[in-house]
């Protein structure tokens, strides 16, 4: 039996909702075995991030090195890299990686704090941006990487063309912040569009949102599924996660990962009580 295996290279939250932390419980909850290079250390709440301690280089390298050399992967997904120092140690690690790199352009977080400087965007761009598969920006990353702006469908889909000309072979356009009761998300993958549309749900336990969605891509994308594929399994997991976010903390609550996975096991239990109780 092959397990499929994904590692994120991304920072760590300590509220536990966005980052590293929501990383490996969406790997989990699809089946996949999950490893983690923590390129940043946040102190955080659901209201705000109040520190921020980056990890040095060569640690953030080590990680990546050693589970790549004794463990492999087959999807990587990227998510903080906060500066300049750890884009480039962290693309130069991935350059020679065969899996296929599903890159979120983290900029700012729910709360407002940046997350990765502005001086650090050209590196990102030229460094780390070449070497996606797909890339996943909201509105506003992809206005300030298209360097467009992006307001409805058509913008969304001109944004992911410019995108995609810097160097990444897919980018996935979100609509989750643009007005509208449906959400669409734009795929321009080697050449093709392909919408995915869904309800919107609104919601205030929404953070951890684009991290989920991006490591869900890259579950699927580790199980051999294509990249239109896994984009459509990524959409209706990350609405299921919404669907089920926590009223936790004071702001911005964190989406469940796990919640469709509990409703699914507590259906079970029902039906086994049930029969039990019928014979
Ligand atoms: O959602 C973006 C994000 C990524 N990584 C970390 C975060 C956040 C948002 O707060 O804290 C560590």
């Amino acid at each position: 039996m092959r397990i499929p295996r994904a590692l994120t290279i991304a920072g760590s939250d300590s509220g536990g909702g966005a980052g590293i932390q929501a990383d490996l419980k969406t790997f989990a909850a699809l089946g996949v075995y999950g490893m983690s290079a923590i390129t940043a250390i946040t102190a955080q709440n659901t209201v705000e991030v109040t520190m921020i301690h980056d990890v040095p280089v060569e640690m953030v390298r080590e990680q990546i090195r050693v589970v790549l050399q004794d463990i492999g992967v087959d999807a990587v997904k990227t998510g903080m890299l906060h500066t300049s120092e750890i884009i480039e140690a962290v693309a130069s690690e991935l350059k020679n990686v065969q899996a296929p790199i599903v890159v979120d352009p983290v900029m700012v977080a729910k709360s407002g704090a940046r997350l990765l400087r502005e001086e650090a965007i050209r590196t990102f761009i030229e460094e780390l941006l070449p070497l996606a598969h797909v890339l996943t920006p909201n509105a506003m990353e992809a206005e300030v990487l298209s360097g467009i702006k992006v307001r409805d469908l058509d913008s969304q889909k001109k944004a992911a063309r410019l995108i995609a000309d810097l160097g990444a072979r897919g980018v996935v356009v979100k609509g989750g912040h643009l007005p509208g009761e449906k959400v669409i998300d734009v795929l321009y993958y080697d050449g093709e569009f392909k919408l995915y549309e869904s309800k919107r749900i609104e919601s205030k336990n929404t953070h951890g949102t684009g991290c989920s969605f991006a490591s869900a891509i890259a579950a699927e994308l580790a199980k051999g599924r294509s990249l239109f594929e896994a984009v459509g399994i990524a959409k209706k997991f990350i609405f299921n996660a919404i669907k089920n976010g926590l009223p936790i903390g004071r702001g911005h609550g964190p989406v469940n990962p796990l919640g469709e996975l509990y409703r699914a096991a507590e259906k079970f239990a029902v039906l086994e009580d049930m029969r039990r109780a019928v014979k």
